[in-house]
């Protein structure tokens, strides 16, 4: 694992359609990431937030995409921002926000590897268009523009497109596909471990199946991981929560199994929303996770 790491915080909660996920990344370093990771021995650069528009400045609404100008704006200072951390040969830990930060983080990333595998741990897919999407929030259509699919003032930041293949990426946790995703899924192909696969392999084979596959051909390996991949009894802090989620053990036995497999070279931790939170549960629940995955053990 690289020995540097660069927090950077991106507040936004223009991709999505409730307050509160702005204050993610203060939540989680309130939950003493920095501290935590600089136990393991590691060197921990925090370079605080980039800036995002509030919701009042936004402008109007255009086809079916939520805040699209503003949406692209930040995605695209942040893919700057990614990469002069991949450039400087540091690992990028970005915080949120909303799961449309994923567009930036990945094309910021993807642009310094020849072939990037994709771990998308959440409840959604995340592979709407502005023609499929029930909500028109963006954070539900980022996996999507990853892989080239969606608007092109999206699926362009960062200059260039697709950024990663379907055959380098897997889903874990989904339980929640509305009709237009799942018929994009057969469509290319995506491998995806949805709650049935999880409760009928169990997660240590799921973990082994998706390191072999996410490996396969590639040079680096991005976590993409929503905290709404969590059941909500483990991570109410979010804004789209489903029941019959991951548990808190399963998810620290995946963080577990990838730090062996030392495959990561850049993660985010989204949708922390902290006004819909218990004691800022959900924000210590990433940290931990973090933890794992940076390499802490039990014993
Ligand atoms: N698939 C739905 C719901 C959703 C996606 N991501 C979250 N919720 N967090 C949509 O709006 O695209
Ligand atoms: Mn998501
Ligand atoms: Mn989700």
């Amino acid at each position: 694992m690289n020995r540097n790491i660069c927090i950077l915080g991106v507040p936004m909660d223009l991709g999505q359609g409730r307050r509160g996920v702005d204050m993610g990344p203060s939540a989680i370093r309130y939950a003493q990431v920095k501290e935590r990771l600089g136990k393991l021995g590691y060197d921990v650069q925090d370079l605080g937030d980039i800036p995002v528009p509030s919701i009042e400045e936004r402008t109007a609404n255009e086809l079916n995409l939520k805040c699209l100008n503003e949406v692209v704006q930040v995605n695209q200072v942040l893919a700057e921002r990614v990469s002069e951390i991949v450039g400087g040969g540091r690992f990028p830990l970005v915080l949120g926000g909303d799961h449309s930060i994923a567009i930036g983080t990945i094309a910021g990333v993807a642009k310094h590897v020849q072939r990037l595998g994709v771990i998308w741990y959440d409840a959604h897919g995340d592979l709407n268009t502005g023609e499929t999407s029930p909500s028109g929030n963006i954070h539900g259509m980022s996996l999507a523009v990853s892989l080239g699919i969606g608007h092109e003032k999206l699926t362009g930041i960062g200059g260039y497109a697709p950024k990663i293949r379907p055959e380098n990426v897997v889903i874990i946790g989904a339980r929640q596909l509305d009709e237009g995703e799942k018929l994009l899924i057969r469509e290319i192909g995506l491998k995806v471990y949805t709650m049935h696969e999880v409760d009928r392999l169990g997660m240590t084979r799921v973990m082994e199946e998706a390191i072999s596959h996410v490996t396969q051909g590639t040079d680096g390996v991005h976590l993409s991981l929503d905290l709404d991949g969590l059941d909500p009894h483990d991570a109410p802090g979010v804004g789209t929560p489903v029941t019959g989620g991951l548990t808190y053990r399963e998810s620290h036995l995946a963080m577990e199994m990838l730090a062996e497999a030392e495959i990561i070279t850049s993660a985010e931790f989204v949708e922390v929303n902290p006004i819909l939170d218990h004691s800022n549960k959900t924000a210590k629940v990433a940290v931990a996770f973090m933890g794992s995955l940076f390499g802490e053990k039990l014993l």
